[in-house]
């Protein structure tokens, strides 16, 4: 059974310049991407995209992030594409929680520049992606 994730290249490593370097690990993994874009994400975006965590005292500084610059949204698809791109992506500390020779544990240093983004669970990969893409049929 497929599923589908939504994956965003975060302003970070649009600016460093990974994106093809995610692709490439979501490619080899086996996964497929159904849609591919850049973005400039608005307010309103991003605190729909990041609503789970308002009231944090990163909260502010998460969505300031999030709109600084253009960011590459992916619809990805495959068997437990949720749970396989986390996997690729590492846990959310680049430096306490991801392992080396994931994308967080061999690119990233701190934890607001952790480079991607991907749904947490197939409620949130559906909510997720009717906000990115609602034009897009499941
Ligand atoms: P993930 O992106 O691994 O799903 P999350 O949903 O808990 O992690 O948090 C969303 C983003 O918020 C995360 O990618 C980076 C930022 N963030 C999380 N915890 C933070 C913290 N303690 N300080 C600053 N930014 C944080
Ligand atoms: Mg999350």
């Amino acid at each position: 059974m497929s599923e589908r994730t939504l994956v965003l290249v975060k302003p970070d490593g649009v600016e460093r310049g990974l994106v093809g370097e995610v692709i490439s690990r979501i490619e080899r993994k086996g996964l497929k991407l159904v849609a591919l874009e850049m973005r400039q994400v608005d307010r309103q975006l991003a605190e729909q995209h990041y609503a789970e965590h308002d009231g944090k005292p990163f909260f502010g500084s998460l969505l300031e992030f999030i709109m600084s610059g253009p960011v590459v949204a992916a619809v990805v698809e495959g068997p437990k594409a949720v749970a396989a791109f986390r996997q690729l992506a590492g846990g959310t500390d680049p430096v306490e929680k991801a392992e080396a020779g994931t994308l967080r544990g061999d690119y990233g240093l701190e934890v607001q520049y952790n480079l991607v983004h991907g749904s947490d669970s197939a409620e949130s990969a559906e909510r997720e992606l009717k906000l990115w893409f609602p034009d897009l049929s499941a």
